[in-house]
């Protein structure tokens, strides 16, 4: 049977494809493409929320925003691996991203303002991520699904995490309601966008769609958001900043006002509020980092010359 023949075949029967499958090079490339930009975005997420690790409120809400943090990074290192399947060098990745050659999400190019910022990154920037990522579980490139289910655990947690610190703050004093409201404000829209440019400049949905890459298409997932997340924010008193946002009984769902595209493209460009820090931040990181990368690699040869001798 023809490579390709064999190839349409798993996809179609819901199988995976996996690192030693033959694979059309476009399939690779959108993979390589689209799991880098989500591992970039695991680990500059981690800049928002760790701008409040020193200022958390308690010791409590301190030790789930560390675990927090910490599980980010170790779902950009599963998804690199997940990338390195496919032939690419992990070194290579992190030098696109720090020329800026290389995309991660738009969201994580606003700053964190206030205490109930890390409410709403849990609340909505989790929850996009897990409305995503659910999809993704069904990928059909296996590394990356399988992946998948086990940062959809930790995300469902982070999202909880996020809910209830805003249930705490909206139950609070008035003042503490209003930091609730000023940060469901600001990252109400920033979150819809997390879910890329309406299906009709999409660039790659239909491809992808076709490969089972992506299962649902851009638009879709953003409805699902919406309607999930508004039923959430009415439990909380506050309000979706959006005046033609109202359930619509024809469709079952909730229409929702347009996405000012000009902010979205304007931030993936890389001319958003944080962009130039965050990445300046991540060269640093890894800047800094360079002698414990020195010392594991030279720890390891030493432990290899032994084992030899
Ligand atoms: N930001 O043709 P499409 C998280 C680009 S993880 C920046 O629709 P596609 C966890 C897109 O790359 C969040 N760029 O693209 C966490 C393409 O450009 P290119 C990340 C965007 O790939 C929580 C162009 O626009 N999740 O939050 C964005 O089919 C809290 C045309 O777009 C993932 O990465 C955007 N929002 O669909 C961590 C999930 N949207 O490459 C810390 C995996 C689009 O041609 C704290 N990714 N673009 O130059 C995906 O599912 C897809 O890649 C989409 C975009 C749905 C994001």
């Amino acid at each position: 049977m023809a490579n390709e023949e064999r190839f349409q075949q798993i996809v179609d029967a819901e199988e995976k494809i996996e690192p030693t499958d033959w694979m059309p090079e476009g399939y690779r490339k959108t993979l390589i493409r689209q799991i880098a930009q989500h591992a970039h975005s695991e680990v500059i997420g981690m800049q928002p929320e760790g701008n409040w690790i020193t200022r958390a409120p308690s010791l409590h809400r301190k030790a789930i925003l560390i675990a927090k943090v910490q599980d980010e990074a170790g779902h950009g290192l599963y998804l690199y691996s997940a990338a390195e399947t496919l032939g690419v060098n992990r070194d290579e990745l992190q030098e696109l991203l720090h020329q800026g050659k290389h995309k991660y999400s738009s969201i994580f190019n606003y700053p964190t303002l206030n205490w109930a910022d890390i409410g709403a990154i849990g609340w909505l920037v989790d929850g996009a991520a897990i409305t995503n990522q659910v999809m993704l579980t069904r990928c059909s490139y296996g590394p990356y699904s399988r992946a998948m289910v086990r940062i959809c655990k930790e995300e469902s947690f982070h999202q909880r995490q996020g809910y209830e610190l805003l249930i705490r703050l909206c139950q609070g004093t008035p003042e503490q309601k209003a930091m609730a409201q000023d940060a469901l404000n600001r990252w109400w829209w920033p979150s819809l966008m997390m879910f890329g440019p309406h299906d009709s400049d999409s660039t790659h949905t239909e491809q992808s769609m076709a490969w089972k890459i992506k299962r649902v298409s851009n638009d879709d997932l953003r409805q699902q958001f919406v309607d999930m997340t508004v039923p959430q924010a009415n439990y909380l008193g506050i309000s979706i900043p959006d005046p033609d946002l109202r359930w619509n009984a024809d469709r079952g769902h909730y229409d929702f006002g347009d996405i000012d595209w000009d902010e979205f493209w304007r931030v993936v460009k890389g001319n958003g509020p944080m962009n130039r820090e965050r990445v300046a931040h991540k060269v640093k990181a890894w800047e800094d980092g360079a002698w414990v990368r020195e010392a594991a690699t030279a720890y390891a040869s030493k432990k290899r010359a032994r084992t030899a001798a």
